[in-house]
């Protein structure tokens, strides 16, 4: 099963995102319900090691996290393939990075190492844009950079299995453990 463990977007900051989302031109924009910022890409594992990652969790001990946003951008702008909300990376945010790393990897599991650029992705580009789309993306970038999303103080990280589906990914939550 493909899983990864992430903060979900509470209601009025998915709401808020949901706005942004509407002013972007082109692509497929996430579902509000599947808004979320990604701690740790687990991908495909056995439901074995699924449990062993899930028990590992469980002894989680961090604190709760203030999660901020940036001005919606374009995620690796030489190879646009989505249009991001990115997160600041607070110290407190990096030791909870850090310390669901460490949970998954005590259960067994071996992570790769990339460097963390927390985000929230909005919009899923399917290939590149035209000149014309990029102009109109700008633009709307442009304009919103200002638009801010208020943070969010996250107090639990959810365990999530990713089905995916021809429509898109749907996200099932497996378990959440509470910071603090
Ligand atoms: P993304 O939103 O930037 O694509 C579930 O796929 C979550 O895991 C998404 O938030 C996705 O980030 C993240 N993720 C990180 N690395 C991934 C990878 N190699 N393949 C798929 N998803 C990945």
């Amino acid at each position: 099963m493909r899983l990864f463990v992430a903060i979900r977007m509470p209601e009025e900051t998915a709401a808020a995102i949901a706005r942004l989302q509407d002013e972007v031109p082109i692509g497929r924009p996430v579902p509000k319900e599947n808004l979320h910022l990604t701690l740790a890409f687990v991908d495909e594992r056995r439901p074995d090691e699924a449990e062993a990652a899930h028990e590992a969790l469980e002894g989680l001990r961090a604190a709760p996290v203030e999660i901020a946003f940036g001005g919606m951008t374009v995620l690796d702008p030489a190879r646009p393939q989505a249009v991001v909300l990115p997160v600041p990376e607070t110290p407190a945010l990096e030791v909870l990075h850090r310390a669901v790393m460490s949970a998954v990897r005590r259960a067994g599991i071996d992570l790769p190492r990339r460097r963390f650029r927390p985000h929230v992705t909005l919009v899923r580009l399917a290939g590149r844009p035209t000149p014309d789309e990029e102009a109109r993306l700008a633009r709307v970038l442009g304009r919103t950079s200002q638009s801010p999303v208020w943070p969010f103080t996250a107090r639990e990280v959810v365990l999530f299995r990713s089905h995916l589906r021809r429509e898109g990914a749907v996200y099932e939550e497996l378990a959440a453990y509470p910071l603090g």
